[in-house]
């Protein structure tokens, strides 16, 4: 039977792109939900690892499987790296992306080129079962596009245009976006640290 990995998020987009990302790990990797674990996290840290710790652990008090979570978010340098660890709230929870989008296209109004400059951020944090943590963290820099474009990814992908492609993240097909994103390479970051704690745990 494999070892199991439960996730801390309750995000369907980060879901998808996390289990395609650990799909080559010899674990069982399982949200919350499907691990039966389901609680109201209140994210109230001021950092992505923060508020990643404060989800890991919470997770971690109900089982003694590894538990990761992500925490993440878009930095928009026009609007003082904002709306960054509250983007999920930004204009409220609920409010569509369709919604939130357009609205940063319109604060941007006038803005050119390296002005519209914006990054991804994403930290991944793990408790292990000897309850020692861990956190990883990486970014993607772009720039904010003028309208959306693409179907893929969620959340702020139709905006986030990436010089390099020619392309928004929502353009980029599951595969690219993994290659490069920002929640890719913090999970890659996240499998040598569990490499290292396998063989510091498992002789
Ligand atoms: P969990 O806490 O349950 O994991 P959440 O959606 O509340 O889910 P965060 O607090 O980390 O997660 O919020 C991150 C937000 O940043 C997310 O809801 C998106 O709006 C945005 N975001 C993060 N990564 C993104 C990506 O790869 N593409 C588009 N938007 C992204």
């Amino acid at each position: 039977m494999k070892n199991k990995i439960i996730f801390a998020t309750g995000n369907k987009g980060k879901v998808k792109e996390i289990q395609e990302i650990l799909k080559d790990l010899n674990y069982e990797v399982l949200t919350m939900k499907e691990a039966g674990i389901e609680i109201a996290i209140e994210e109230n840290g001021k950092t992505y690892e923060e508020n990643a710790l404060i989800k890991a652990r919470s997770v971690a008090q109900h089982t003694d499987a590894i538990v990761m979570a992500d925490d993440s978010g878009l930095e928009v340098d026009a609007m003082d790296k904002s709306p960054g660890v509250l983007s999920a709230r930004f204009m409220g929870e609920d409010t569509s992306y369709r919604i939130k989008n357009a609205e940063i296209i319109r604060r941007l109004e006038g803005k050119e080129g390296d002005e519209r400059s914006a990054r991804f951020v994403c930290a991944i944090a793990a408790v292990f079962p000897d309850k020692s943590e861990v956190t990883t963290r990486a970014t993607i820099e772009g720039l904010i596009g003028y309208e959306e474009q693409g179907e893929n990814g969620f959340g702020y992908d139709p905006i986030f245009y990436v010089p390099e492609f020619g392309k928004t993240t929502a353009q980029l097909s599951p595969e690219e976006k993994n290659q490069v994103s920002h929640r890719g390479k913090a999970l890659r970051l996240m499998k040598e640290e569990l490499m290292k704690y396998e063989s510091n745990h498992c002789k």
